[in-house]
């Protein structure tokens, strides 16, 4: 389905028209993926719209910006100023919010350097990722036999653009197989993410974890279900899991931002746990949305109010 329009668009300081925002087509972000940028939602709540994890979504940019030597040409206060405005100018009740920097027209060739860093900020009305019944039902997955980036190639911990080739090769294998998302391993071959999404695997009443050492994308969304999981008195280990810890585990499921907290039903065929969303997925995933919909007190201090 095409993007929802939404008015406005920030570009480089000012909120210009949805269909204005334009780019020079010898820019360097085209031909070498030069990008690095953000997902991030806002939650309607009873007290008007709020965006969920907006200092920590702005700190990852800044990270991946430093990370790819990016320097981005505004603050990090004047870019959550920029999203909490384009927010507010969409009138969005909810809505995804895509903070992207890259690199623009200047010069060609690899070296990226001499070429303006430019920055948007789109917003857009988008439901749930996986499908209407994944949240309840659970998802269908496979594990991939593409291979995430090895540690001294990409920099996994950046949200660059460059590195969406390999998730998008991942997603494109996996519904070609029928599944609604993919699992792909590191390069030792221990479990590392979904193609957008990060992992959790229960197993007797533990909760596992790739860590950051596994090629992932350090999410936001995984921090959140650790310290709601943690809350709730369940161990969290961060370690190394192999493929095979997959198919015996009690539950799965993934989390990110598009994705929220997703529980995984079945992976390469194998159903997982009773087939259907297990009760820790639930636990997290219910507290998580009382929280980010304001049904709840938001005692992390996670949202922030657009207005
Ligand atoms: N791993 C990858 C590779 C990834 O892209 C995401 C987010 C995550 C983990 C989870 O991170 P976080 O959102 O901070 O919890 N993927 C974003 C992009 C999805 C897309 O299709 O584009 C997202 O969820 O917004």
């Amino acid at each position: 389905m095409a993007i929802p329009k939404s008015e406005f668009i920030w570009f480089d300081g000012a909120l210009v028209p949805w269909d204005e925002a334009k780019v020079h087509v010898l820019s360097h972000v085209l031909h070498y993926g030069t990008s690095i940028f953000e997902g991030i939602r806002a939650y309607q709540t009873p007290a008007g719209p709020a965006i969920l994890g907006l200092k920590a979504h702005v700190k990852r940019f800044f990270n991946s910006g430093k990370i790819i030597n990016m320097p981005i040409p505004f603050t990090p206060e004047q870019v959550s100023q920029a999203i909490i405005e384009t927010v507010a100018k969409n009138k969005h009740n909810a809505c995804y919010i895509r903070p992207l920097a890259f690199r623009g027209y200047e010069v060609l060739g690899v070296d990226p350097r001499a070429c303006p860093v430019q920055l948007i900020i789109a917003t857009w009305e988008w439901g749930a990722y996986l499908g209407a019944d994944a949240l309840e039902k659970g998802v269908d997955v496979g594990v991939s036999s593409w291979r995430r980036m090895a540690p001294d190639t990409h920099p996994s911990m950046a949200k660059a653009g460059g590195n969406y080739i390999n998730s998008q090769m991942v997603v494109m294998e996996a519904k070609r197989h029928g599944y609604a998302e993919g699992i792909v391993l590191d390069v030792q071959g221990y479990v590392s993410e979904g193609s957008g999404e990060n992992i959790f695997v229960v197993l007797d009443g533990v909760i596992f974890t790739p860590p950051r050492g596994n090629s992932i994308l350090t999410g936001i969304t995984r921090q959140f279900a650790i310290t709601l999981a943690e809350e709730k008195g369940y161990k969290v280990v961060e370690q190394q899991i192999p493929r095979e810890m997959l198919y015996i585990a009690d539950e799965v499921f993934f989390t990110g931002t598009a994705a929220e907290i997703t529980p995984v039903k079945s992976i390469d065929g194998n159903v997982i746990g009773s087939g259907s969303r297990g009760p820790i997925t639930e636990e997290i995933q219910s507290d998580f949305f009382a929280i980010i919909t304001g049904e709840v007190p938001d005692r992390h201090g996670w949202l922030t109010p657009v207005k």
